[in-house]
């Protein structure tokens, strides 16, 4: 069960490692770092394990890789055992899942809920971490882990009048616990990116009145979600071992086919075969439809054009069918997945309010005004987003050798050296940190890269009776300049989205994910196999 009392490992407990987070990430290197017989504290702010699926309960939520694929693969009696009910979990059963997987490997005896972590100093003549939790308890460790998600700080605008507000205010990203109903609620939604898309036909459907404040119109594509099959579950892990390697050789690290044409080489025919084919499949991998799609405008341009053809369809008003029509690249933004969010506008008690010709001026105690004029409503939805990527790294006092600070670091953007680990933070790690796949892939099959990585690293160091591990500032230099030119030479950098931090106002613009899965997983292999090369060992 969860705790909140004092741990007895605190005020100077010595530990190998603190790993900060007890979502898929922490949970997973508990389980490897123990096996590995090292003493591990995992400090988790909620009450719960879960991370991303413990905060994220707004109604709707549910994941956009198939649950077969979004699962943990390194227990083979654990992925035969798990039945799945649909396509697409819902949050409610992906966190059951991680509750299972925490009773399985008795995971919890290791873990300080309800424990926020303020600070994690390095003592540079002991080689060791300080890592202290706001309640003023500090761990001694080798290692720390930060293991904090890359979607974990809720991003609220500062919206004038916002605590003026007499009614409910909800963010998805930190949904409350116990059931929100909004039978007969005038209610507003600010947003509409992956969250709201998934949230705004259920509030819908249980409102008087909805209104939904975008700013930037979102391809979506449906998820064409549904029961799972028993028989399909029973084929799948029949072969699992080998569908979870094929997938991992995928450029996204699950199964996203991507053919291999050029969209411009096809003709009209052959592509809206293919379009039709892949909006029939549903979600992402309608981005795999032809190689060039995230790399060439006028590719990306025909598969725009698709989409916005089935929006028209779809969408009866003509005047709201144009506002909910993006005029950018598609999968620049990532791309969303849904059910039933177009055809949500054609209901009469949904109104599409655009907020990028008139921007929201205020909040007022029942409603809010924007530049044109006011909406009253009973309750907020703030489907906002996050402060991505760096955000959660950045909100602890981090100081490694010499007492700099992560923040002063990576004043103009985030540095690591493959994602894992940043140069003058010896022995500190990132799960999925920024110049990783993290976000462009099945963020669990990255996990699991890292942490196995990880695990491996640190037996490795033991083994040769070294302590610390630090990468070097030209290799992450060099990293740095690839992450770079991988982006530049697709289409991400051309639109604002949190993958760049151009969703929060002052962070530096920077593509903070790196794409290309395998080839990654081949360069950590590389790197270990040339003896760490990049790294500093002592
Ligand atoms: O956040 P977002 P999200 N005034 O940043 C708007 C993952 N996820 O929580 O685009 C008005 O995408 C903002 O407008 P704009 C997934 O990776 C996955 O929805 O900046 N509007 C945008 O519409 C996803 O990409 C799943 O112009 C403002 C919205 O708020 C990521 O989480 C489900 C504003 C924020 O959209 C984040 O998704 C849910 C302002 N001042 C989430 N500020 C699945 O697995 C912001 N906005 C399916």
């Amino acid at each position: 069960m969860p705790t909140a009392k004092r741990d007895s490992v605190a005020s100077g407990g010595r530990l190998d490692a603190v790993v900060v987070g007890a979502g898929f990430a922490g949970m997973y290197l508990l389980h490897r770092l123990r096996r590995a017989g090292l003493s591990a504290r995992v400090l988790e702010q909620g009450s719960g394990v879960g991370g991303t699926w413990f905060w994220n309960r707004y109604p709707g939520a549910r994941c956009d890789v198939e649950s077969m694929e979004y699962s943990f693969k390194f227990d083979e009696a654990l992925q035969q055992e798990w039945v799945w009910s649909e396509r697409y979990s819902e949050q409610p059963e992906i966190l059951r899942y991680l509750n299972h997987v925490a009773d399985r490997f008795d995971l919890r005896r290791d873990i300080s809920f309800e424990t926020r972590v303020a600070k994690a100093h390095f003592d540079d003549a002991k080689s060791r971490w300080t890592v202290t939790t706001e309640r003023g308890d500090a761990y001694s460790a080798q290692y720390v882990v930060m293991a904090t998600g890359c979607l974990s700080s809720t991003n609220t605008p500062k919206f004038p009048g916002l605590d003026s507000f007499a009614g409910r205010v909800f963010h998805t990203g930190k949904w409350p616990h116990e059931p929100v109903d909004f039978t007969g609620r005038r209610v507003g939604i600010i947003g509409t990116g992956s969250s709201a898309i998934q949230t705004i036909p259920i509030v819908a459907e249980q409102a008087r009145h909805l209104t939904v404040f975008q700013r930037t119109p979102n391809f979506s594509v449906p998820a064409q979600n549904g029961p799972l099959d028993p028989k399909v579950q029973a084929r799948i892990k029949a072969r699992y071992g080998e569908l979870r390697r094929l997938g991992s050789q995928m450029p996204f690290g699950f199964d996203v086919q991507f053919n291999e044409k050029s969209a411009l080489d096809a003709t009209p025919a052959e592509r809206r075969a293919e379009f039709e084919q892949r909006w029939a499949h549903g979600g992402l991998p309608f981005l795999g439809c032809y190689s060039d799609l995230l790399y060439d405008k006028a590719a990306n341009e025909l598969a725009a054009d698709f989409i916005r053809e089935k929006i028209r369809e779809i969408v009866k008003d003509p005047k709201v069918a144009a506002l909910l029509t993006p005029d950018s690249v598609v999968g620049c933004k990532r791309l969303c997945s849904d059910t039933g969010y177009f055809e949500t506008f054609n209901r009469s008690n949904v109104t599409l309010v655009d907020v990028r010709s008139a921007p929201i001026a205020e909040i007022l105690p029942r409603g809010l005004r924007t530049e044109r004029q006011s909406y009253e409503f009973d309750d907020l939805i703030l489907a906002t987003g996050f402060d991505a990527m760096t955000g959660t790294l950045l909100r602890i006092d981090i100081r490694g050798v010499g007492g700099a600070t992560l923040g002063e670091r990576w004043a103009e953007g985030p540095k690591t050296y493959l994602g894992l680990t940043t140069a003058g933070f010896p022995n500190l790690f990132m799960m999925t940190g920024p110049g990783s796949p993290s976000v462009l892939s099945n963020m669990v099959v990255s996990i699991e890269q890292h942490v196995e990585w990880i695990a491996e690293c640190v037996a490795n160091l033991r083994a040769r009776g070294l302590e610390r591990i630090e990468a070097t500032p030209e290799a992450q230099a060099a990293w740095v300049e690839h992450v770079n030119e991988v982006a530049d030479s697709t289409l991400y950098p051309r639109c604002n989205s949190w993958y760049l931090g151009s969703n929060v106002p002052g962070k530096p613009r920077v593509f903070m994910p790196y794409l290309g899965f395998p080839a990654y997983v081949e360069k950590c292999k590389q790197v270990v196999a040339d003896g760490y090369q990049g790294f500093r060992l002592a």
